[in-house]
């Protein structure tokens, strides 16, 4: 546009703030006006809403630093034992409006914003999403990060400045998911500080030779040298000065990175090589549960684990102490197996380079590192062929060799002769391709092993490493069970809502958004009729925001007096996005069959899907074809369109999540049962009111615990018959119009093209039809009873209120920050160490 009359706003403010004489102009706006014509080199007459967003994220980088300098300065100097979360993925989402929350300047900024002529939410949009993380594994960690600064804990994270975030998700016209890249940091990273002081050289290739002098030491050398070089990203505690830092990794090439092709006139080839070292930190891996057993995704797990051991080792020695008390001051936690090639680098680093004796050096691994397992789902579990450790990583390779020897020595002991056990314990697995199985070096190098729901936990316990249960004593082996931060994931997501909770409980968010059991008291409420009413119409409005979004975004109406339904999340055959379509393809034909009068009876409903599949999922992708085009006949349906609507939403984020989790009623989280770990959405829409239905897996059966199971609509056969089930498919199979004639139904119609190119859709369909190894056709009949008990529920919207209010209200478990304090105090053994307000001391 451009032609608008400048300033907007009020000019005299403008003005005020440009001479920097007038003393009415608060200091925000001074310091928003100072970046404006400094740090952006802009005219402040002439500002778009992208540069306001960036003038107000370098005035608000600018209250972080302050804070960041003196939580680290504090921790400098009080030398407390630290906790450091290495993660391969950091789903941060935007910063600006966190950051503002936490500071506790969002109303000043609002303002201050606001006398400049600009909206502060059109400026929170601007920004975009950092999405260095698949899905729920990538977002624990940013849960975690604000909650071991909100609880004042001395906890960093280390993890990868990914050039290229998770793909960026088109759908073609046909509804095939086309993947873009993202670019995240081409509009620059204000929430970064590049330290280009702090760099570690990291090997790769080379050789190993073995010490003769009969030691377990040995000389790596050779090979080639990519520089790591840090980026710190601060993360602000809500209401407390404590900033920690998220420190990501980016790979350069040395300087003289190839010389010696460069010397010989190949400067070509020396430029490819350059381009090699930076080839590592350049994208995330899009796949989440698969290994694909790349080179490069091995160099970026290496890469990543040595360069943060390097940095947490100088720190460590920085204090002065002698290296055997280093698990008194630092504790690791692996974030899956992904940083498990930290345990053979500690060993490297302090028998062959601090000259530690093996079995102390042992010791000290063992009581450094803590492993989190995150799923149970063999495809997932991380496994590296030996050729590929044995080239990359030759010194790190005889060190896993030498671990696993004296392991399974002490194993023989306990059982002698057992070879079976031997070969099901040991670090390798023979076969014609031999790889290392990074879980049970991750098991055996650690201190405490986790799961993150009960449920899984104990799965864990009884199947991946129930050997390792065995022989090393069942104390070792415990439960964290997730958690959400409910900062992001209720006062900014939903701020209508988390002012009413503030209003009707009296008491300051500053209190309950930190100790979460205290919105218990909403149940005092739950038959307070104007209480009910304004809850009521909180959903309604976020409803009306999600359609306001979708009409704007996508240019498609949505009807808000409907029931929204909604399932999010990757997308993935043990998730069963494709039972919910064909729930919806059920409900269709139901609806079709009806008399007009006995239709409008029914409950309108507009159900959603989103998210993404791993680009090479060739089954998940034509699970969100199929969603694209039963939508496309549903939604155009003059009989139908009026009680049933279907979306799907391209490019799931956690931007978009944001928007979506507040106005649902209903949402499904209906994995085969044993599948899903944990699953923490779950929990973001039960803290927002929505109510869930799922099956008995996963943290569902703990929020069912808290919130009473009549809040909840499960359904579903249990993990005990999982297996038996899935043995009777192959051996006993029953035709699936015997076993399940809805179904079947469902299915045909598929088949007979009723949502256009029948064909296409087969391979997704014969899923089902062949070995149905996710139990859709044992699971469909009481999914759609439960649909059906949802709908018979909201008819009455009394009760529906009082249901959503009541599980709102016993969220309270769920909060990372009751999470993050477990593995403080039961796991790490640390503290939290407050910076002094300088005002107050
Ligand atoms: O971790 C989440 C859980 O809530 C989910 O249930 C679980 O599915 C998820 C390989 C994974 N497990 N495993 C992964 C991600 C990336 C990858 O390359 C595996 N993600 C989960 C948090 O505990």
């Amino acid at each position: 546009t451009g032609k608008e009359k400048w300033p907007l706003g009020d000019e005299k403010t403008w003005k005020g703030a440009l001479r920097d004489v007038d003393k009415d102009v608060p200091e925000i706006t001074k310091s928003f006006v100072n970046h404006v014509q400094t740090s952006l080199a802009r005219q402040p007459y002439n500002l778009d809403t992208l540069g306001a967003y960036q003038a107000a994220a370098l005035s608000v980088r600018d209250n972080l630093i302050v804070n960041w300098n003196e939580t680290q300065l504090n921790y400098t100097r009080k030398a407390p034992k630290r906790a450091y979360y290495l993660s391969l993925e950091f789903l941060m989402g935007r910063t600006l409006d966190n950051a503002l929350l936490n500071l506790g300047l969002k109303t000043q900024y609002r303002q201050g914003v606001e006398n400049l002529g600009f909206n502060i939410e059109d400026i929170l949009g601007q920004e975009r999403d950092a999405g260095l993380g698949n899905g729920g594994l990538g977002r624990l960690a940013a849960c975690y990060l604000d909650s071991g600064a909100s609880q004042e804990l001395p906890l960093w994270g280390y993890g990868l400045r990914y050039k290229y975030g998770i793909f960026q998700q088109l759908i073609s016209p046909e509804g095939n998911q086309l993947e873009a890249p993202d670019p995240w940091l081409d509009n620059q990273n204000p929430w970064e500080l590049p330290r280009l002081d702090v760099t570690y050289d990291v090997r790769f290739y080379g050789s190993a030779e073995r010490a003769t002098d009969g030691s377990k030491r040995a000389v790596w050398y050779g090979g080639q040298e990519v520089l790591a070089v840090a980026y710190d990203v601060m993360v602000p505690g809500y209401g407390t000065k404590s900033t920690n830092n998220l420190r990501l990794w980016e790979s350069k090439p040395k300087r003289g990175f190839d010389l010696n092709s460069f010397n010989a006139g190949n400067y070509e080839g020396a430029i490819e090589s350059s381009n090699s070292a930076a080839a590592i930190t350049s994208v995330l891996y899009p796949n989440d549960h698969t290994t694909f057993g790349k080179e490069l995704r091995l160099k970026q797990q290496y890469f990543w684990t040595a360069a943060s051991l390097a940095d947490i080792i100088r720190r460590f020695k920085n204090i002065g102490k002698d290296i055997r008390e280093f698990p008194d001051y630092v504790a690791i936690q692996l974030n899956d197996t992904h940083p498990t090639l930290a345990i053979p680098e500690l060993m490297r680093i302090l028998v062959d380079e601090e000259e530690v004796a093996w079995d102390e050096a042992w010791d000290i691994v063992r009581n450094t590192f803590f492993y989190t397992n995150h799923t149970v789902l063999p495809e997932a579990l991380e496994k590296w062929p030996i050729y590929l450790l044995e080239n990359l990583l030759p010194r790190h390779l005889q060190i896993i060799y030498d671990i696993n020897l004296l392991f399974l020595q002490a194993v023989e002991k306990v059982y002698p002769g057992d070879r079976e056990r031997l070969a099901r314990m040991s670090l390798i697995e023979e076969g014609p391709l031999k790889q290392v199985r990074m879980a049970h070096l991750a098991c055996i190098g650690s201190r405490k092993v986790n799961g993150v729901a009960e449920l899984h936990s104990e799965l864990v316990q009884t199947t991946i490493l129930k050997d390792f249960v065995e022989f090393e004593g069942p104390n070792k082996f415990s439960n964290v069970t997730n958690g959400i931060t409910p900062r992001r994931w209720l006062d900014q997501c939903n701020p209508e809502l988390s002012n009413l909770i503030s209003k009707t409980l009296s008491i300051d968010k500053g209190i309950w958004l930190k100790d979460l059991s205290k919105i218990e008291g909403l149940l005092k409420f739950v038959d307070d009729k104007k209480f009910c009413a304004e809850w009521a119409a909180i959903k309604q409005r976020n409803k009306e925001r999600l359609a306001n979004y979708v009409q704007q975004t996508l240019g498609l109406t949505i009807r808000t007096d409907a029931m929204f339904d909604v399932q999010i999340k990757r997308i993935h055959e043990y998730k069963r996005q494709t039972l919910n379509i064909l729930g919806v393809i059920h409900r269709y034909f139901t609806l079709k069959q009806m008399k007009p009068a006995e239709r409008a009876k029914v409950n309108r409903k507009v159900v959603f899907f989103a998210g993404k599949a791993a680009p090479a999922y060739y089954i998940a992708k034509l699970t969100i074809r199929l969603v694209v085009n039963v939508a496309r006949v549903i939604n155009a349906d003059p009989d139908t369109k009026d009680y049933l609507q279907l979306y799907f939403l391209p490019d799931y984020s956690v931007s978009l999540a944001e928007v979506l989790i507040p106005a649902s009623d209903i949402s499904q989280h209906i994995s085969t049962a044993g599948t899903e770990a944990s699953g923490t959405s779950n929990m973001k829409f039960c803290l927002n009111g929505g109510l869930l239905l799922g099956t008995v897996d996963g943290a569902n059966i703990e929020i069912a615990e808290e919130v009473g199971e009549s809040n909840v609509f499960f359904f579903g056969h249990l993990t005990p018959a999982v297996e038996d089930l899935r043995y009777q498919h192959v051996y006993h199979a029953i035709p699936l119009e015997q076993k399940c004639p809805a179904l079947a139904n469902v299915i045909q119609q598929v088949l007979n093209g009723v949502f256009g190119d029948a064909h296409v859709y087969e391979p997704l369909l014969n899923t089902i039809k062949e070995s149905d190894y996710y139990l859709l056709s044992d699971d469909f009949d009481s999914y759609i009873a439960a649909l059906a008990m949802v709908d018979e529920a909201y008819l009455n919207k009394e009760e529906w209120v009082k249901k959503s209010i009541s599980t709102t209200a016993k969220m309270g478990k769920f909060s990372s920050d009751r999470a993050i304090l477990e593995y403080a105090e039961t796991y790490w053994n640390i503290e939290p160490c407050p910076v002094k307000d300088k005002l107050k001391a």
